[in-house]
């Protein structure tokens, strides 16, 4: 199949792809598989405000409609999966099964958002007055603005859409401007589904398509009460200060270093598989992507010939080809990128192993072989997210150090310790552990399952999207007290008698 075939599959008019300036290329070879119309500022302004007629249709409808509502999209995303994989493999570039794990992300939030659509719980509230309940509700807060990565360039969306469409929401998607078709064939299926929907208004979903002031535009306008962002941390600056500026509200899930550390007691068979598929898998293009390495003197040697023997075997080329394991990078800027970072870390006496382009038959595509960098000590490339497969491994002592190296960069999002010690995992879990919004024991940092919370703390941004109680950020909290007791007792004992 290819790539229009694919959006035909899921009943999207190919006659919109005609022309446009966003160009999807794939980074497979290099060829067009599409061409759209960026959105104009007059476009956004007429889609927010349709946006905001649809919202205020959508928070009419009782919760488990909403959720209801969702549940058939779950259902069209699951009769789909293969060729919504398909589109993620052509435009992105990740094998088969990665392409497949990621729209399974989508049909899984689907599932847990049904759930949710009947415990949007509040609380009561013990009341000091007599004759006087107090509660908390949660409502619908608006339509919701989601800018979106090309990296998970439909699960990320689908986190927040979920969510925010059984809270009762709206939703505008701006997607990455290298991803445009992944989007259109999503939003396309949620739109099939919402027209047969009939509490769904028109416009319960839209998508606008353009580079930076596309996003510039939504983070500026009032319209969008939550703007909810994954990109880079440059990014993500920009958007939490024009939505703060505003007094909105953002979610903001931006880059990660992720760290891993190899414990003497660790199982060397599963630090060797769990460190290889964090780091080079989806060609270090995850922003959960193991990124450095602290393995303990004692295993050093070992476990760095063992990664570096699994290195030098995996399979790099054409992700639709099975036993490929790494993909292509997303294009030529992202592979400069990484020769930079490889260049940074020599000059700092770093020892690098791979990194070199592979050349795939009959591909142009950027197609690399992992990289592991040893490195004695953490230096600025180190210090940095590069997104494309680069491990730069450091020697450590004492576990104190370990920790110390995990949580010694700007990003906090994920991390991990392999070991069979129970007081060390115990310790890298608790509070003196790792400051980063996950934190795992004996598995990469990446991979998450979409019941917990996810994102991460310092300039990874401090939002959390997926499970647990993330729905809490799509919703606004009203605290309610009412007086039953026909008289007026004040609270704090104020008294205040009018005549
Ligand atoms: C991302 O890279 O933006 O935990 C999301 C993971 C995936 C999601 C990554 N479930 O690696």
């Amino acid at each position: 199949m290819n790539a229009l075939d694919s959006l035909k599959s899921v009943g999207f008019d190919l006659a919109q792809l005609n022309d446009g300036e966003i160009v999807s290329q794939s980074p497979i070879d290099g060829q067009t598989l599409g061409r759209v119309p960026a959105t104009d500022a007059a476009g956004v302004q007429s889609v927010l405000e349709r946006s905001v007629a649809a919202f205020h249709q959508w928070r009419r409808v009782p919760a488990p409609r909403r959720g209801e509502l969702v549940r058939l999209f779950g259902e069209a995303v699951r009769r789909h999966k293969p060729a919504l994989a398909e589109l993620i493999t052509l435009e992105v570039g990740k094998i088969t099964s990665e392409a497949a794990g990621e729209v399974q992300e989508v049909i899984d939030i689907c599932d847990f958002a049904v759930g949710l659509s009947r415990q949007l719980y509040g609380l009561t509230i013990a009341s000091e007055r007599p004759g006087h309940h107090m509660q908390e509700r949660w409502h619908p807060y608006g339509p919701v603005g989601i800018i979106t990565a090309f990296n998970f360039p439909m699960a990320v969306w689908s986190w927040n859409a979920a969510l925010a469409l059984i809270c009762g929401n709206s939703v505008v998607w701006k997607p990455s401007e290298k991803t445009p078709l992944t989007a259109l064939a999503l939003a396309a299926l949620l739109d099939d589904v919402a027209r047969a929907f009939p509490e769904a208004p028109a416009n319960l979903s839209s998508v606008v398509q353009g580079g930076r002031e596309v996003g510039e535009w939504l983070a500026a306008d009032p319209r969008l009460p939550l703007i909810s962002a994954t990109g880079s941390t440059r990014m993500g600056r920009e958007v939490a200060v024009t939505v703060a500026s505003r007094f909105g509200r953002s979610l903001l899930e931006l880059g990660g270093n992720n760290a891993m550390i190899v414990a003497p007691t660790a199982n060397e068979d599963l630090a060797v598989r769990a460190i290889t598929f964090a780091a080079a898998g989806t060609a270090g293009q995850r922003c959960t992507t193991a990124r450095r390495l602290y393995v303990h003197s004692s295993r050093y040697d070992a476990v760095v010939s063992r990664l570096k023997r699994a290195y030098s075997s995996l399979s790099v080329g054409d992700p639709r080809v099975t036993g490929t394991l790494v993909g292509p990078l997303i294009d030529a800027s992202s592979f400069n990128a990484m020769q930079a970072a490889l260049d940074g870390a020599r000059r700092a006496g770093g020892r690098v192993h791979g990194g070199e382009r592979v050349d795939v038959a009959g591909l142009a595509g950027h197609y690399v072989r992992p990289a592991i960098v040893e490195l004695e000590k953490p230096c600025a490339v180190s210090d940095q997210e590069t997104f494309a497969p680069i491990l730069y491994v450091f020697r450590y002592d004492t576990i104190a150090e370990a920790i110390a190296g995990n949580n010694a960069v700007s990003q906090g999002l994920s991390s991990s310790l392999i070991t069979t010690d129970l007081m060390e995992a115990e310790l890298f879990l608790s509070a003196e552990g790792s400051d980063c919004g996950i934190a795992n024991i004996n598995i990469g940092p990446s991979g998450a399952e979409i019941g917990g919370a996810f994102g991460g703390e310092k300039e990874t941004g401090g939002g959390r999207e997926s499970g647990s109680d993330a729905w809490k950020a799509y919703m606004r909290r009203q605290t309610q007290t009412v007086n039953y007791s026909g008289a007026l007792p004040l609270a704090q004992g104020v008294k205040f008698d009018v005549e």
